[in-house]
């Protein structure tokens, strides 16, 4: 049974990574050939890079357990994608995280420079709004759905999301965080934006303010128990199987929930957000189907 939730789950994020790829590859042509280089380069490289995807597979997954069923919904994938991407460009960064190795490929700022890269990262904002509009296009909404899907989008994406969580976590390196404090950086940090990608999804299919609701309370348990899985990996996996640097929390003496439950108790909180993702969703009788594989294939990834 297991491997038959996993099974969808890889399907789905197969199918996601496919169709959002390909669009990104589009906007990376566009943006090539209208911005000069480096930052041309340097945001195609970003819009290139090969993820995993996840937050694209949860727009989608959302979208039909919603009951959308149109194509257009990989430029809201796209969009949420593209915020993502923007985020790592910036974290990478020396003020930031300094880091060399992204998606198993050289850091933006270390193939371009940081000029340029800061540069790119930042003009991935404004990419993301334009994705966002032509998807409301493709998905023949009106003014008032492309409104609440950019308030949605670009409110997860800002102070009161992930850059309020990164600020948080940049300002507490090299102090041992309470369980409080450490859940608020993640959940804004890494939280919000995947939060974002499922009410997008139901925001895209017009599901009523009940279905919105399940999707918000599932994509907040899950998004908290994404971060975690990414502390256990950080600190068992390898650079190789990663594609980013292991150990990066423990050099940079970040909280984590490692360092604050240990490998087992951190594994099994996010078991614990995972069954109340998926109770949020059966609660309001939204299809819990490829969203409970997606929960599960987040806290069980090897990379
Ligand atoms: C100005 C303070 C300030 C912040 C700018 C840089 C930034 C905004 C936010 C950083 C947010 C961030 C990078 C959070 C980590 C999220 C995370 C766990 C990323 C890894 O996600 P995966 O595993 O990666 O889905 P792939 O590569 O598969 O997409």
């Amino acid at each position: 049974m297991g491997e038959v939730v996993r099974a969808s789950a890889g399907e789905l994020l197969t199918e996601a990574r496919d169709a959002t790829d390909a669009l990104l590859e589009r906007w990376a042509r566009r943006l090539e050939s209208s911005v000069a280089a480096p930052e041309g380069a340097a945001l195609a490289y970003a819009l290139r890079s090969p993820g995993k995807r996840v937050r694209a597979a949860l727009v989608v997954a959302a979208f039909r357990s919603a009951g959308g069923e149109s194509p257009g919904i990989v430029g809201v994938a796209g969009a949420v994608e593209t915020v993502h991407a923007y985020s790592l460009v910036h974290d990478d960064l020396p003020c930031m995280d300094d880091d060399d190795l992204r998606r198993g490929r050289p850091t933006t700022h270390r193939q371009f420079g940081v000029p340029a890269a800061t540069r790119a990262g930042y003009l991935l904002v404004p990419v993301a709004a334009m994705v966002l509009a032509e998807a409301a296009r493709d998905l023949e909404l009106d003014a008032t759905g492309l409104g609440n899907m950019a308030a949605e989008l670009f409110q997860a994406g800002g102070i009161e999301g992930m850059v309020g969580g990164q600020w948080l976590d940049l300002l507490a390196e090299g102090r041992l965080l309470e369980l409080p404090e450490l859940m608020a950086v993640h959940r804004g940090k890494t939280g919000a934006l995947i939060r974002a990608a499922c009410t997008l999804g139901g925001l895209a299919a017009a599901a009523p303010p009940s279905t919105i609701a399940a999707l918000a309370g599932y994509g907040e348990e899950i998004g908290l128990a994404f971060q975690i899985a990414d502390d256990v990996l950080d600190a068992t996996a390898t650079s190789v199987q990663l594609g980013k640097t292991a150990g990066r929390d423990a050099t940079l003496s970040k909280s984590t929930y490692v360092r604050v439950l240990g490998i087992d108790g951190a594994r099994s909180e996010a078991a614990k957000l995972v069954r109340r993702a998926v109770a949020h969703l059966e609660m309001a009788g939204v299809p819990t189907g490829s969203l409970a594989a997606l929960a599960d294939y987040i806290v069980t990834r090897s990379s």
